[in-house]
C-alpha cells in the first residue's frame, strides 16, 4: 500500500506539467480522485499498519497540495507576464496614418466652378433655403398666376413661405440690397427643392449654382465670352460650346448651352444620344422686370445670368450613373474622391 501511495505521488507530480490544473486537482485530490480511492482501501489494513500508512498518505497529500499551489502560482505569474506584455506600448512603432476624410464630390464641383468665377472677378453669395414667394417668384418676373410657375413644382410651407426652387432669390435679394449704381458680379451656389419623384437623374433636393452680372453696357457677347472661357476652364482648353434659343421667365433672350460631348468629342455616343453635344446650363440677358424689381435703371444697366445643376455636371465629370449616389454618403464612393485632386 505504501508503494502504491509513493507511485501515485510520482505519477501525479509528473502529470501536473501536462494536465489542465483543475482537471489535475479533480483527478488526484478530488473526493473521488486517485488518492481518496487508495485511502478507502485503508479499511482493510490491520491496526498496526494503519498509522504507518496513514502517515505516508498524509505526506503524499501534503506533497501533492504543495505542488498544486506552486504550479498554480507559476501559471498565474506566467499569465500576468503575458498580459503585461500585451499592454505594453511600443513607443518606437510607426504611428498609424489618421483617416482624414475628403471633400464630397458635389462640394468639389461647386468649389471648382466658384474658383473659375472668382478668377473672372466674381464674389460668392448665399441666402436662405426657406424663402418668401416674393423673392423666389415675384421679383423674378413670375407673378402669381404665371404658367411658368408650374415648371417648378414648389414645396410651400404657407401661402407666402416656400423652399426655394432655385438660387435666383439670392440674386433678387442682392439686387435689392446693393446700391443700384455699383456693378454686380456674383456666383451663388446652394441647395434647392422641387416637388419631384426621385429617380436615377432627379432629386427633390439638389444643388444649383447661378451667376449674375449687372453693369453698364453688358451684352449677349459678354455672356458668350464668359461661357466659352468657363467651359474651357472646366472641361479643357479646346472645349467647344454652342448656344440654342430657350425660354426662362427671368431672362430675355434666353439660351441653353451645350458642350461638345466630353466622351466621344462629337463622334456620337450614348451619353450625348448621338448628337455630339451635351446640355450643361441655361442662361440669358436678365429680364428688365427683374432689374426693375431690384430698383435698377434699365435704361442704362443690363445684365446676364447663368444657371446650372451641380449634380448633372458631377455625374458627367465623374461618370456617376445614379444621382442618389451623392446622397448615400457611402464611404466607398467618398473614398474614390478622396484621392482626386480635381
Ligand atoms: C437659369 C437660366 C437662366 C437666372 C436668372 C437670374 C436672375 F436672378 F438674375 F434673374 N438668376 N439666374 C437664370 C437664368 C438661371 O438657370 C437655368
Amino acid at each position: 500500500m505504501k508503494n502504491k501511495l509513493l507511485a501515485l505521488r510520482d505519477v501525479a507530480l509528473l502529470r501536473l506539467e501536462q494536465l489542465d490544473l483543475e482537471a489535475w486537482r479533480v483527478e488526484y485530490l478530488g473526493k473521488k480522485g486517485e488518492l481518496a480511492t487508495v485511502l478507502r482501501g485503508m479499511a482493510t489494513l490491520s491496526a498496526e499498519e494503519r498509522p504507518v500508512i496513514g502517515l505516508v498518505a498524509n505526506e503524499v497529500r501534503a506533497d501533492l497540495e504543495e505542488a498544486f499551489v506552486a504550479r498554480k502560482a507559476e501559471l498565474d505569474s506566467r499569465q500576468a507576464a503575458l498580459r503585461e506584455q500585451a499592454e505594453t506600448i511600443d513607443v518606437t512603432l510607426a504611428g498609424r496614418t489618421p483617416y482624414l476624410g475628403a471633400e464630397h464630390p458635389l462640394r468639389k464641383v461647386i468649389r471648382r466652378i466658384e474658383d473659375i468665377f472668382i478668377g473672372f472677378g466674381f464674389t460668392v453669395e448665399d441666402g436662405p433655403e426657406v424663402e418668401l414667394d416674393r423673392y423666389n417668384f415675384e421679383a423674378l418676373n413670375l407673378p402669381k398666376d404665371h404658367p411658368a410657375r408650374d415648371m417648378q413644382d414648389t414645396f410651400y410651407l404657407t401661402e407666402e413661405i416656400l423652399l426655394r426652387t432655385h438660387t435666383s432669390p439670392v440674386q433678387a435679394r442682392t439686387l435689392e440690397r446693393r446700391c443700384p449704381e455699383t456693378p454686380i458680379r456674383i456666383v451663388v451656389p446652394g441647395r434647392v427643392y422641387r416637388r419631384d419623384d426621385d429617380d436615377a437623374t432627379h432629386s427633390h433636393a439638389f444643388m444649383q449654382i447661378e451667376a449674375l452680372v449687372v453693369d453698364h453696357g453688358i451684352r449677349m457677347s459678354d455672356l458668350k465670352g464668359i461661357l466659352l472661357q468657363f467651359a474651357r476652364d472646366l472641361f479643357g482648353a479646346d472645349q467647344e460650346i454652342r448656344l440654342r434659343p430657350s425660354f426662362f421667365p427671368f431672362t430675355e433672350p434666353s439660351a441653353e448651352m451645350d458642350i461638345r460631348c466630353i466622351y466621344c468629342h462629337g463622334d456620337g455616343c450614348s451619353t450625348c444620344k448621338h448628337t455630339g453635344w451635351i446640355e450643361i446650363l441655361g442662361c440669358g440677358m436678365v429680364h428688365p422686370h427683374v432689374l426693375e424689381a431690384g430698383g435698377y435703371d434699365t435704361s442704362s444697366l443690363t445684365g446676364f445670368a447663368i444657371g446650372m445643376g451641380v449634380e448633372r455636371i458631377a455625374m458627367l465629370s465623374y461618370q456617376v450613373e445614379d444621382i442618389r449616389q451623392f446622397y448615400l454618403n457611402d464611404v466607398r464612393l467618398l473614398e474614390q474622391f478622396a484621392t482626386l485632386t480635381r
